[in-house]
């Protein structure tokens, strides 16, 4: 196959904790068990860390060594869509599905089960109790307030009670120290972060929840494939190649998470396919819950998989008409879910 002759004839500089510089290796050596998919440690070795990681793992750290002496359960939601750059200096990129209304709405419900939050959603993405406000369909930010004569600006009184409802809950997460908001944009921003986070969570041990709702792209362009400068038309059409993001959740289960409750999603189009792979994937890398979701009813209904069980939690009418929300249920799920797990080292 042409694409495969491409990989293979493409050469790498060895990961930087290689002992010689100039030796360089081809794709074909790093390609993890001959499944085409370099394996996630080396694409660690070959990318550069994102700016701030540094910012990032401070942060985090203080947050889980605050929790930990408190005795609370963290959840890690991973929220929004990565972006592919085709170019270095990147005009265009490759995005994912996500407006980030899972993690955000799922955020709020953990608050209120008495989670510390850490929220790493793509940056510009709704965020717990802003969404509210900053991404509502039917209404713009500035139509709730009013500029007063003297200068002050006040909300409506139409919306008032219901920010004031919405304010205190954002305080009091805010005040205990209890959410904490960290950003990514790209894929490879994505999965530096995810793996030194969990690796800072680990220390919780099975006090510790990773909700992955973020939509990760399952294809990249390699740094070493990248064009430096913006792609130019004069060319015509454009074909691209895109490599397989190594698969992050075999390592995220067996070593970077030591024993906290791994929940991964999975998103379909086809509901044929959905329950299946949500079975493998559960096979494969060995964690304890995927939560299965359909693009067209992803806020109405969702299958709840676990290695011997299944369920379906879904909205009824009634429930939809009042404005009900999905991870009202979700969270109670996995809260149960998650005492089980503490308990019994098993899932519920
Ligand atoms: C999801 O399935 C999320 O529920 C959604 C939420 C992205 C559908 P919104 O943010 O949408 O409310 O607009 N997330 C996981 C998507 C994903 O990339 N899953 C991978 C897969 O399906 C596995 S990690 O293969």
């Amino acid at each position: 196959m042409e694409e495969q002759d491409t990989i293979v004839q493409q050469t790498y500089p060895m990961p930087a904790s290689s002992t010689t510089t100039t030796t360089t290796t081809t794709t074909e050596q790093l390609l993890d068990n001959g499944q085409g998919v370099i394996d996630p440690e080396v694409y660690f070795n070959m990318n550069k860390p994102p700016a701030n990681l540094g910012e990032f793992e401070e942060k985090l750290t203080a947050f889980v060594n605050h929790h930990q002496k408190l005795d609370n359960r963290v959840v890690f939601i991973t929220s929004g869509g990565t972006t592919v750059p085709l170019e270095n200096q990147t005009v265009r990129f490759i995005d994912n599905f996500s407006n980030g209304t899972r993690g955000a709405t799922s955020a709020e419900y953990f608050l209120e089960a008495g989670y510390a939050v850490v929220f790493m959603h793509r940056e510009f993405s709704l965020k717990p109790y802003h969404r509210h406000y900053t991404h509502n369909p039917t209404q713009d930010f500035l139509d709730y307030l009013v500029p007063k004569e003297d200068g002050s600006v006040s909300v409506d009184p139409k919306y008032a009670s219901e920010m004031h409802k919405i304010l205190i809950k954002y305080h009091q997460a805010k005040e205990s120290n209890r959410l904490l908001l960290l950003d990514f944009v790209t894929l490879s921003d994505y999965l530096f972060k995810l793996h030194s986070g969990s690796r800072i969570l680990a220390r919780l041990q099975q006090k510790a929840i990773y909700y992955l709702a973020a939509a990760v792209s399952d294809f990249f362009i390699p740094k070493q494939k990248l064009s430096e400068h913006k792609i130019q038309s004069r060319d015509g059409a454009m074909t691209l190649t895109l490599d397989q993001v190594p698969k992050f959740l075999k390592p995220l289960v067996s070593l970077w998470a030591s024993n906290g409750l791994i929940v991964s999603f999975k998103l379909e189009t086809d509901v044929n396919l959905l329950v299946p792979k949500a079975r493998r994937a559960l096979e494969q890398y060995g964690h304890q819950v995927v939560i299965g979701n359909m693009l067209t009813t992803r806020k109405q209904t969702v299958t709840m998989i676990m290695k011997d069980k299944e369920r379906v939690l879904s909205l009824t009418p009634e429930e939809l008409s009042k404005n009900i929300e999905i991870e009202s249920k979700i969270i109670p799920d996995l809260v149960n879910i998650h005492d089980h797990w503490i308990e019994t080292g098993v899932t519920a």
